[in-house]
């Protein structure tokens, strides 16, 4: 895999880059959840999965297939 390529796919859901989509990201993530239509900002950007300018069930769904638990 491209170096560029790997880093991007670390840092898919991985907001704090510790090398795991685990509960530490879930809190950063509960923050961030405000609800469709309902900006954040850009300390939230990592868990606007669908990149429509919000954190809601909808990020949520795509932030569970990258989490692995610990
Ligand atoms: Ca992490
Ligand atoms: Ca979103």
């Amino acid at each position: 895999m491209p170096s560029e390529l790997r880093v991007f796919w670390d840092y898919i859901a991985n907001c704090n880059r510790d090398e795991a989509v685990d509960f530490a990201d879930y809190a950063d993530f509960e923050v961030c959840v405000a609800g469709p239509d309902v900006g954040v900002g850009s300390e939230c950007d990592c868990f606007d999965f669908d990149h429509d300018e919000d954190s809601d069930l909808a990020d949520f769904t795509a932030f569970q297939a990258y989490f692995i638990g610990n």
